[in-house]
C-alpha cells in the first residue's frame, strides 16, 4: 500500500472515507479530513466509486450501500458502475449514436434502484444534436432531458443547478458521447482526458476508470468509462413493465386483466390496447419484449444453476 497522506505512522488508526477512483488493484480514498490516499484491493474485490469505507492499516472495510447502479455485459457478467447515487444521467450525442434500447434499459435500472434518471443530450452545437434532442423529448416525455453543449457551454447552467440539487450523479453513456468533456466544462479544475475528434461512428474508449469529482457549489459527479450495452440486473421479468418507459404508462391507463400479465398476448392486456390505439410505438414495444426475453433467459439459467 502506498503511504497515505495524514495516516498515523503506525497506520493502525481507523479512518473513514469515500472511494473516489478505482484502478483495478487499488482504489483512491478521500478521507473525512480531506486527505486522499491509495489503498490496495484485490482485483474484482467488488469495491466501486461512491463506496463508503473505513481503512485500518492496509485493510479496507466497505460500509453498507444504499444503492448501486449495475449492468449486465454481453457475456452475462454483472458490472457495478457506482454506489450510493442520487441520480444517473445518460449522456447522448447524435454521433456516436447510442444503440436502440440503451436509454430505456438504463432508465429501468435507475428507477428499480430508486435512483433519479435524466437524459443529457450533448453536442447540441451541431444541428444533428438539436434534432436528436427534439426526438428524445417526444420519445421520453416523462423523463428530465437537458440539451447542452460541452463545447459551447450552452445549457450548462440549467444542468448545473439540477446536479447541485442531487448529491451524487453518475454520467453514463457510449464512448465518445462527451461525458468527460461535460465534466471538464462543469468543473473548471477538472482535467479529465477526452477523446480527440474521431471520424469513427463508434468512437473509442478514452476514460478507463471511474472518477468522482466535486462540483463547485455542491453536488458530485462520477465520470464512467463508455459502454454500449446496458442490461439491467436487479429487475425481474415481473417487475420490468413497471419501470419500462411507455409500458408503465400503458398499464396505468388501462390495467391488464391478469395481475401477472407479461404483455405478450394475454387477453385484456392494457399494453396491447395502447399498441392498437397508437399511444405505444411498435419499436418501443419490441424493445420491451427483447429485454423481457433476455431477463427471462437469465432467470431460467439462474434457476437451473440453483437446482
Ligand atoms: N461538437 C462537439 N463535440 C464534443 C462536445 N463534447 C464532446 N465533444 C467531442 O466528443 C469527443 C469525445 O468526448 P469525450 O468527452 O472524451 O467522450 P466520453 O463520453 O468521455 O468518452 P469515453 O471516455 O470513451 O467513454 C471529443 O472529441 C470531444 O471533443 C460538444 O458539446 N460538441
Ligand atoms: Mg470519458
Ligand atoms: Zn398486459
Amino acid at each position: 500500500m502506498t503511504k497515505k497522506k495524514g495516516t498515523s505512522a503506525t497506520g493502525d488508526s481507523d479512518r473513514s472515507g469515500l472511494i473516489i477512483s478505482h484502478y483495478g488493484v487499488a482504489v483512491q480514498v478521500r478521507f473525512d479530513d480531506g486527505n486522499t490516499g491509495r489503498v490496495k484491493v484485490k482485483r474484482n474485490s467488488g469495491h466501486v466509486v461512491g463506496d463508503l469505507v473505513t481503512v485500518q492499516g492496509e485493510i479496507l472495510h466497505r460500509l453498507p450501500r444504499r444503492n448501486s447502479l449495475k449492468r449486465r455485459d454481453p457475456f452475462g457478467k454483472v458490472r457495478m458502475l457506482a454506489a450510493n447515487l442520487d441520480a444517473v444521467a445518460v449522456v447522448i450525442a447524435a454521433t456516436p449514436a447510442t444503440p436502440p434500447g440503451f436509454i430505456e434499459r438504463a432508465l429501468v435500472a435507475a428507477r428499480a434502484d430508486g435512483i433519479a434518471p435524466a437524459i443529457i443530450v450533448n453536442k447540441t452545437d451541431l444541428a444533428s444534436g438539436s434534432e436528436l434532442a427534439q426526438q428524445l423529448a417526444s420519445e421520453f416525455p416523462a423523463t428530465t432531458i437537458f440539451r447542452v453543449s460541452a463545447r459551447s457551454g450552452s445549457g450548462l447552467d440549467t444542468l448545473r443547478s439540477w446536479l447541485q440539487e442531487r448529491q451524487r450523479t453518475a454520467l453514463i453513456g457510449v464512448s465518445g458521447a462527451g461525458k468527460s468533456s461535460l465534466l471538464n466544462a462543469l468543473v473548471p479544475a477538472a482535467t479529465l482526458a477526452t477523446g480527440a475528434i474521431s471520424t469513427s461512428a463508434h468512437g473509442r474508449h478514452t476514460t478507463s476508470v471511474s472518477t468522482l469529482i466535486d462540483l463547485p457549489g455542491g453536488g458530485q459527479l462520477v465520470d464512467t468509462p463508455g459502454f454500449r450495452d446496458f442490461a439491467p440486473v436487479d429487475v425481474t421479468s415481473e417487475q420490468l413493465a413497471l419501470w419500462f418507459p411507455g409500458i408503465e404508462e400503458a398499464i396505468c391507463t388501462a390495467p391488464c386483466r391478469f395481475r401477472n400479465c407479461r404483455h405478450r398476448n394475454e387477453p385484456g392486456c392494457g399494453v396491447q390496447a395502447a399498441l392498437q390505439c397508437g399511444t405505444l410505438s411498435e419499436q418501443r414495444y419490441q424493445l420491451y419484449l427483447d429485454t423481457l426475453t433476455a431477463i427471462e433467459m437469465m432467470e431460467q439459467q439462474q434457476s437451473v444453476r440453483r437446482k
